[in-house]
């Protein structure tokens, strides 16, 4: 069997989220988040779960990067909580939070770890929710003011940077859905809040070049492979209005400038109101783009199908079954992915910041997860991407998610993603099969092909 090299100086790390694995979500002078607010509320969350304690990795960080270190990751990506940094997300900074991330920089640097800096996972103020959050156009502002004080603090230690994690899911689910926080149902309100993300991006970009700080920046994008259901003209028609008005909205806006057509026309009068200077400030140049890839979903166009008049199905390679969560499996789908963003958007570095799957565990007596499954997931992702690599797209690394099992948002923690298992009763981190299988693939560079 052969191997799959990949070019020297590929960056292989693993991803979480604030949020999702810090727990401690109101000590030493934390504020209160929309995700602390929404998980306490009633009927939000499976099972009435919160990330009020997560994976305690607030207390645990210092063995949390030992942990990497052991697995060789070359890069941690991880997110800051907004509200440990700036309780009221704006005005007074808190020593203690912004301290936290100052020790996690340096822990990381210690083992020889890149760290990837994303500002936004979704764990907005809910101070500022309280006046109107990312519908309020003085959000970008907000936004920029707490960039500036991270970047002034960790700036010179941190190589990359990502604005926002996917801010269409805070748009979308949070404003249009309200399946997420601040659980708004108002399509109005969800597309001014992309495009109040939007400038955050490009106002935060602006903070950081003009600090002239050494490190990279870009922002986070989910990417699922959308394709129509078949060749009829409906149902390519209903795949560029889900495309174009989802994840094109922020790649269009980005690398173009623009919002395309096929979502201005559709949404007509919900459009948001773009400003003389916004799509400048929104598409300044960003140093790479992060994408955050699961799956395929193809499209259908039906008049039942809620705004969009369409609905989405996920779709796997045959015999290749679904993951925990009911997502398809299909690795050719992420070649595909990047292939598009190659030929549609000028062929921008890219980093695969996610890219994993939550599956059953069934561990032995003493918490190991043989999870030959997700080796399968994982190693058919990367042989993807190595192919896309051949192909000619400019992707420089790849991270998993996750590090660890941990709050997996409204679904609470019954789906694992980790190639960690972490035992929520203990707080015991037990690395599963996968993760030394990934070791030996950061320590070959490469894949069996
Ligand atoms: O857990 C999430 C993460 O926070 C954002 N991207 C998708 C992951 C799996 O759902």
């Amino acid at each position: 069997m052969g191997h799959l090299i990949f070019p020297e100086g590929f960056l292989w790390g693993a991803s979480t989220a604030a949020y999702q694995i810090e727990g401690s979500w109101n000590k030493d002078g934390k504020g209160e988040s929309v995700w602390d607010r929404f998980t306490h509320r009633k009927y939000t969350i499976r099972n009435g779960e919160s990330g009020d304690d997560a994976c305690d990795h607030y207390r645990r960080m210092a063995k949390d990067v030992a942990l990497m270190e052991a697995l060789g990751l070359k890069s941690y990506r991880f997110s800051i909580a907004w509200t440990r940094v700036l309780p009221e997300g704006r005005g007074k900074i808190n020593p203690k939070g912004l301290g936290f991330y100052d020790r996690l920089v340096d822990k990381l640097l210690e083992a020889g770890i890149a760290p990837n800096t994303t500002l936004n996972h979704w764990d907005f103020p809910q101070a500022l929710e309280d006046q109107g959050g990312w519908s309020n156009r003085d959000s970008a502002d907000w936004f920029a003011d707490y960039a500036r004080v991270v970047f002034e603090r960790l700036g010179d230690r941190v190589a990359m940077w990502a604005t926002h994690n996917e801010p269409f899911i805070v748009a979308f689910l949070g404003y249009c859905t309200g399946d997420f926080p601040p659980g708004v149902c108002d399509y109005t309100r969800g597309f001014a809040a992309a495009h109040h993300l939007l400038l955050g991006h490009g106002k935060a970009v602006d903070v950081y070049r003009a600090g002239k700080h050494r490190g990279k920046i870009g922002i986070v994008l989910d990417h699922p492979n959308i394709v129509p259901a078949s060749d009829s003209k409906e149902d390519r028609a209903a795949c560029d209005r889900i495309y174009y008005s989802n994840q094109g909205l922020y790649f269009e806006a980005i690398f173009k400038g623009r919002y395309a057509k096929a979502m201005t026309d559709w949404i007509g009068p919900m459009a948001p109101s773009v400003r003389a200077g916004d799509m400048e400030l929104i598409s300044r140049p960003i140093d790479f783009v992060g994408i955050n890839h699961y799956s395929t979903q193809a499209v259908t166009a039906n008049t039942r199908g809620g705004f969009f008049k369409a609905t989405k199905e996920e779709y796997s390679a045959p015999g290749m079954g679904k993951t925990d969560l009911a997502w398809g499996i299909n690795p050719p789908g992420l070649t595909q992915v990047l292939a598009g963003i190659r030929d549609r958007y000028g062929n921008p570095p890219v980093y695969i910041t996610e890219n994993g799957c939550a599956l059953e565990d069934n561990p032995d007596a003493k918490g190991y997860v043989e999870d030959w499954g997700r080796v399968d997931y994982l190693r058919g992702h990367i042989r993807a991407v190595h192919r896309a690599i051949a192909d000619g797209c400019d992707v420089r690394g790849y991270y998993v998610w996750s590090l660890l099992d941990n709050f997996e948002w409204a679904h609470g923690y019954a789906p694992r993603f980790g190639i960690v298992r972490t035992d929520y009763k203990t707080m015991r981190r037990i690395p599963k099969l996968s993760a030394h299988w990934y070791r030996d693939v950061i320590a070959a560079n490469g894949v069996d092909e």
